[in-house]
């Protein structure tokens, strides 16, 4: 019988993961979740043949350089890759793998969340009702912003930026994108393209971020582009936190510029900027967009189909 491959799992999976590596890897897990240094993630991969890592290792050229030759193709277990080198990776011949398309209805899902929750006031709803605050109903009590027939800016029309366009179609907004290159019409679905962000912005009652942290991105939404919105605006982000400039954020937030904002994602998780606790026009999740039963075991199979084909020598199926 063939030898099994040797897969270090750097983090905790789900059951139904967790039961498909052991049957077929030869796997090291790590079932106390804690997340590895450097040093003990190189020491840990000591004779691996791959790894399956999450966006928490980060995979540097110097992690890279001080990896066993033996580790050979790293799957990760999310979408964004930019806790990869991957040109240092390319130069070292490790393969990567990621995980696009599986999640796209979940992260749509807690964008809705968060763009309904932030609209409607559901952080102030549920704190007056746990709180035993809540004394009668009131024809002006807790007044929000109402979705439908809203427009919708999508920073980013890929996947997920396309399922929330679906989703909030749904609700009867109108959609409206920004990405560097236009789409393809059947890939619209109708979507008015803007060939800047700033004309985007201008038309955004509500703005959705849907792209990818890059050197172009980060800190891409600030005072300028949020000032370009109409007043009483939304901003909702569930992408990485580090594309918004939380003091410019938190600035239009106080001046009332914004209505409000629905954040799952933030820069330096879970270490998010502390004034973001204590406002009220703010609904928080903790990077929950793609934490559904369904989606982390499809996740966690996208990066084992992607390992299998690898040790079968065939070409991966969501290579980077
Ligand atoms: C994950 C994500 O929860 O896929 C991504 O890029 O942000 C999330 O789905 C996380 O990164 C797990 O590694």
């Amino acid at each position: 019988m063939q030898k099994k491959p040797r897969l270090l799992v750097t983090r905790h999976m789900p059951d139904n993961v967790t039961t498909r590596i052991r049957r077929d890897y030869d796997a090291t897990l790590n079932p106390t979740d804690r997340i590895m240094s450097p040093e003990e993630l190189v020491s840990a991969a000591e004779g691996m043949d791959a790894m399956m890592i999450c966006g928490s290792e980060k995979i540097t050229p110097a992690l890279l350089e001080a990896l066993p030759d033996s580790v050979r193709m790293i799957a990760t277990y999310s979408v964004g890759h930019e806790h990869i080198d991957l040109a240092a990776a390319r130069a070292h011949g490790v393969t990567i793998t990621n995980t696009p398309k599986v999640l796209d209805a979940a992260v749509a899902e807690v964008a809705m969340l968060c763009l309904l929750g932030a609209a409607r006031r559901g952080h102030e709803g549920q704190t007056l009702v746990r709180q035993g605050k809540w004394a009668s109903w009131n024809s002006t009590m807790l007044l929000g912003k109402q979705v439908s027939g809203a427009r919708i800016g999508i920073l980013g029309l890929g996947g997920i930026g396309q399922a929330v366009a679906a989703a909030a179609r749904g609700f009867g907004m109108q959609v409206h994108y920004h990405n560097r290159n236009r789409l393809p019409q059947e890939e619209e679905s109708g979507a008015r393209y803007h060939a800047t962000a700033a004309e985007l912005f201008a038309v955004s009652d509500f703005l959705s971020i849907s792209c990818p942290s890059t050197d172009e991105t980060r800190g891409m939404v600030n005072a300028d582009l949020i000032a370009q919105m109409p007043d009483g605006a939304v901003i909702v982000n569930t992408a990485r936190g580090d594309i918004i400039n939380d003091g410019d954020l938190i600035a239009a937030l106080e001046s009332g510029k914004l209505f409000a904002a629905g954040l799952d994602v933030f820069a330096n998780e879970p270490n998010l900027d502390p004034r973001y606790r204590t406002m009220e026009n703010v609904f928080l999740m903790p990077h929950l967009g793609s934490a559904s039963v369904e989606t982390r075991d499809a996740m966690g199979f996208c990066c084992l189909d992607n390992l299998d084909a690898f040790f079968q020598g065939k070409p991966c199926l969501t290579p980077l």
